[in-house]
C-alpha cells in the first residue's frame, strides 16, 4: 500500500484532522488528514483507493478500540471529525457522475441515530450515479420521510442505521411510506443489518455498500 495512505488511515485513526489541529498533543505540527488526503489525490491515488485502504479501515480501527474500551466517545467524533475533512477532498470525484436524470433518492439516516459518515458516503455516490439527492440529515423520523416522498412523487428512499438499537426504528419508518404510498421502494443499509432483516421489515432492498445501493437504483430505472 502507498505509504501516504498509512500516515492518512493515522490521522483518521488518532483524529488529527489538520495541520493546525492541537489534537492529538503527539501528532502536533504534523500534516492531518485534510492535507493527507489533497496529497494522496495530488499524487495520483485513486479517491476509491483512498477510501477504501485508508479511511474505512481506519474508522473499523476506531470502532474497534471503542468496542475494547481503550478510546471514548471524544476521541471517536475527533476520528469522525478528521474523516470528514479527507472526504471533502474526494467528494468532487464521487459526484461527477452523469447528468441527473435518473430520479431523485430521499436518503437519511433513521430517528435517535447520529450517523452520518456512511449515509453521506451512499449520498455521494448516488448522485456521482446520476440521482438527484434530497439529503436528510440525520434523526430522521417516519413523518418527515412521509412527508418528503408524498412532495416527490416516484422518488426512491434510503434509510441508514448505524446502531442495533436504532435500526428497530426502520420498520416503523418503511410501515409508514408504505401505508402512505405502497408503491415507492425502499433501500436499507448500515453495518448492523442484513438481507433477513430487510425482509422482515418489508423494505425492498438491503445493500451492505454505496454499490449496490447505485446498482439497485439502476434497476428500478431499466
Ligand atoms: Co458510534 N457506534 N456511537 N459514533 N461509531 C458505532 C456504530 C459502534 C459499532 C462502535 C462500537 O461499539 N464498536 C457502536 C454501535 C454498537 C451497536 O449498536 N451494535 C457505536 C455506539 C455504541 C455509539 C454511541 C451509543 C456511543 C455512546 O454515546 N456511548 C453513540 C450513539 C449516538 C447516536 O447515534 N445516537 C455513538 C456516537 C458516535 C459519534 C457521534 C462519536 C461518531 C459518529 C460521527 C458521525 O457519524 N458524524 C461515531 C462513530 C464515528 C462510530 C464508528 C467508530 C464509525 C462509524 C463510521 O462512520 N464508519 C462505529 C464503529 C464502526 O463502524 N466500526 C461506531 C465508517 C462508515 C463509512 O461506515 O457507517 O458502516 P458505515 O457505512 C457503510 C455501510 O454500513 C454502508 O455503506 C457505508 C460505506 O461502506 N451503509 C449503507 C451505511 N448506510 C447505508 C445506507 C444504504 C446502503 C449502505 O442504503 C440506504
Amino acid at each position: 500500500m502507498e505509504p501516504i495512505l498509512d500516515k492518512l488511515g493515522e490521522a483518521v485513526e488518532f483524529g488529527k484532522v489538520d495541520k493546525n489541529s492541537p489534537y492529538p498533543p503527539n501528532m502536533k505540527g504534523q500534516d492531518g488528514a485534510d492535507e493527507l488526503a489533497k496529497e494522496a489525490l495530488d499524487t495520483g491515488v485513486e479517491p476509491s483507493s483512498i477510501l477504501t485502504d485508508a479511511l474505512v479501515p481506519a474508522m473499523d480501527r476506531v470502532g474497534q478500540k471503542f468496542s475494547e474500551n481503550k478510546i471514548f466517545v471524544p476521541q471517536m467524533l475527533m476520528s469522525a471529525k478528521a474523516m470528514g475533512a479527507a472526504m471533502n477532498h474526494l467528494k468532487p470525484f464521487f459526484q461527477s457522475g452523469d447528468v441527473k436524470t435518473k430520479g431523485t433518492f430521499i436518503i437519511g439516516t433513521v430517528k435517535g441515530d447520529l450517523h452520518d459518515i456512511g449515509k453521506n458516503l451512499v449520498a455521494m455516490m448516488v448522485e456521482g450515479g446520476g440521482w438527484s439527492i434530497i439529503d436528510l440529515g440525520v434523526d430522521v423520523n417516519e413523518d418527515t420521510f412521509n412527508q418528503t416522498v408524498a412532495e416527490n412523487p416516484g422518488a426512491i428512499v434510503g434509510l441508514s442505521a448505524l446502531l442495533t438499537t436504532t435500526m428497530a426504528n426502520m420498520e416503523e419508518i418503511v410501515k409508514k411510506i408504505k401505508g402512505a404510498h405502497p408503491d415507492t421502494k425502499v433501500i436499507v443499509g448500515g453495518a448492523p443489518l442484513n438481507n433477513d432483516f430487510c425482509t422482515k421489515i418489508g423494505a425492498d432492498f438491503y445493500s451492505p455498500d454505496p454499490r449496490g445501493a447505485v446498482e439497485y437504483l439502476n434497476t428500478c430505472v431499466a
